[in-house]
């Protein structure tokens, strides 16, 4: 056995409480070391009373198995260890190691211990999420529906852009777009930064209190938030709190009044009077443009919160994506979850982070992060078919592993974005491959997010060409992808399994990757052959089967042999 990669650690990833009544517990060991483990558990000042449940081995990824387990202490309180049996016999294994015997004596030195599931830090992730399709727009980019508030130079739609290029887009035409939404299905919208500012990105903020002109006002935002509430889709918007722009007032105040400037330590600056190539001062990146803020400074974190509760409270918008949230600390984030959700219960947290958010993700900070991390397996697998179909799930597994349920049940995963060359782009074109990947984007689980125009077909390399104009000519567009993405989003709001069921692979199939989700009395089978050759697949199941895509009905009395021809998916649900 390796005793060495044997791991497990309380409060953590590992055994957390998932609501106020289940503990989760999940054990790591070396893949295929493992025989059984079992939880021994109960409560410290009754443990004569004490049970064992069998854990299950519910993944693997390249190193390590994954076992767990769920509890549920009548008293709140847990302590526990593992047995685990491996090729050297049966041990123990608990906070202090590796055991062969537990003296009864001595038992209370070993436990594993969950003291209290005290309710307020039960990470709650909000329930909407789950049911949500995010479709993330650029504003700039998308629909230009009011020519009145355009900027000065404007670029041709349709052209393609360069880093400064302007186009007019702005928020009346996304409220001219709704319906487009609508048919397509989403029920959330993304949308980068909006307040004023010099660039088209608005990343570099000037006013956080105003809508960039260019887009339009605090009413145009309002009727935007309001007639999305209408139509059942939730706004959230993007917080740029890492980093102000160089044209924010108190930064100019800065330059101009130097140290006599009663912002001066609103930033970090290193050096006076103030140089900006180099910056003598913080920024993000390298680029002066982007001063960062000082969130030390009680000040600061008062403005920023402010800004926080002001466009929940002014626009009613449902949540916050933070820019940069890796660079800001825990602890202004912490007090930024508990303003925003006293502004808004529910509101969602989702922070921009592309390393293994863990430390970000327990409950007191964000509900999930931009999962970059899934983004890269998809690459990998569906656009440049460089891994296996083994390597793509252990892949797909590192990550969920890394978090909590209820995180990865609002994760939000995402093939690209407006940081990133388009997924299109790279699969060189072949809509084929698109196709696979969306497919598992909207029945994995965890929230999709589509970035703008990738359903009809938009391609773009790196900044700048991945923030192309939508096209909005119907001759222009790829309807075969359009017409998937709507089946497939329509799919997942009518199936409670595609959005909430617990997600299990289908190992014992081969040449396609295979899973479940199951939601009460409701399984989905989901079958994908990202290949260029039809493939055959046997299921053990019994019943009638409709392949929710093509409509074709399979019927079986034990094993259900499945056609999956190259480069199409399955998705089976049984008949009714
Ligand atoms: C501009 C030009 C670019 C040029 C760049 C060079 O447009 O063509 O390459 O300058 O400095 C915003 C704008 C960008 C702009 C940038 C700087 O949208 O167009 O680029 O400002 O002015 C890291 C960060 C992550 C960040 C990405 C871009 O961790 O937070 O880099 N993403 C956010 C936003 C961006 C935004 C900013 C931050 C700044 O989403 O749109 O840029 O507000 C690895 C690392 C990641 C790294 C990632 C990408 O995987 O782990 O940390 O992300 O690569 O580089
Ligand atoms: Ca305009």
């Amino acid at each position: 056995m390796n005793l060495q990669a044997i791991y497990h650690r309380p409060k953590s990833n590992f055994c957390y409480a998932y609501d106020e009544n289940v503990i989760h517990i999940r054990l790591r060991a070396a893949k295929g070391d493992i025989k059984k483990a079992v939880l021994i558990y109960g409560d410290k000042y009754n443990w004569e009373k004490r049970q064992e449940l069998n854990m299950k081995l519910v993944c693997s990824d390249d190193l390590y198995d994954y076992f767990m387990v769920e509890v549920s202490p009548e008293s709140k309180r847990l302590a526990y260890y593992f047995k685990v049996e491996g090729g050297e016999g049966e041990f123990y294994f608990t906070e202090w190691g590796l055991i062969k015997d537990i003296e009864e004596k001595e038992v209370y030195l070993h436990f594993f211990q969950y003291p209290y599931m005290n309710k307020e830090d039960i990470h709650k992730v909000p329930e909407w999420v789950k049911d949500t399709v995010f479709y993330q727009i650029f504003p700039e980019r998308f629909f230009n529906g009011d020519t009145s508030n355009d900027p000065d130079e404007l670029t041709e739609w349709g052209e393609l852009p360069t880093s400064g290029s302007f186009y007019g887009g702005d928020l009346r035409g996304i409220i001219e777009k709704l319906d487009y939404l609508e048919e397509l299905g989403i029920n959330g919208i993304y949308l980068t930064p909006i307040f004023e500012s010099p660039t088209n990105h608005k990343y570099d903020t000037k006013d956080y209190f105003k809508v960039d002109p260019h887009f339009g006002d605090l009413e145009t935002l309002k009727e935007l938030v309001s007639k999305c509430h209408e139509r059942g889709i939730k706004v959230i918007l993007d917080a740029v709190f890492n980093h102000c722009g160089y044209f924010f007032e108190p930064f100019q105040d800065v330059i101009k009044r130097g140290k006599e400037s009663p912002y001066y330590d609103w930033f970090h600056i290193r050096k006076w009077p103030i140089e900006t190539d180099p910056p003598s001062y913080d920024t993000f990146a390298f680029t002066y443009r982007m001063p960062k803020l000082n969130t030390s400074n009680p000040e600061v974190r008062e403005y920023l919160l402010k800004v926080a509760r002001y466009w929940i409270e002014e626009a009613d918008i449902d949540g916050w994506r933070l820019d940069v949230s890796d660079e800001v600390s825990h602890d202004f984030w912490r007090e930024f979850r508990k303003v925003v959700k006293e502004a808004k219960k529910d509101a969602y947290i989702v922070g921009e982070l592309w390393l293994d958010a863990y430390p970000w993700l327990k409950g007191d900070q964000f509900d999930a992060v931009m999962n970059y991390p899934v983004m890269r397996a998809l690459l990998q697998y569906f656009a440049y078919g460089n891994i296996s179909d083994s390597q793509f799930k252990e892949l797909i597994n590192k990550v969920r592993m890394r978090n909590t349920k209820q995180v990865n049940d609002v994760m939000l995963n995402l093939m690209e974005s407006h940081d990133t060359s388009r997924f299109l782009t790279e699969c060189n074109g072949d809509a084929d491959k698109l196709m696979m990947a969306v497919t598992f984007l909207l029945t994995y689980e965890g929230v999709p997010c589509i970035y703008y125009g990738t359903e009809i077909g938009i391609e773009g390399g790196h900044d700048p060409d991945c923030r192309r104009t939508m096209e909005w000519n119907k001759e222009n567009w790829n309807l075969k992808l359009f017409n998937h993405y709507k089946k497939l989003i329509g799919l997942r709001k009518q199936n409670k399994a595609l959005r909430r069921g617990k997600f299990e692979w289908l190992d014992n199939i081969e040449g396609v990757i295979g899973f479940t989700r199951e939601y009460e009395d409701e399984k989905v089978f989901v079958l994908i052959n990202n290949s260029n050759f039809d493939k055959k697949v046997t299921l053990e199941v019994n019943g009638i089967y409709v392949d929710k895509l093509t409509g074709d009905v399979f019927k079986s009395d034990n094993d259900l042999c499945i056609d999956i021809p190259m480069y199409s998916a399955r998705i089976l649900a049984l008949c009714s």
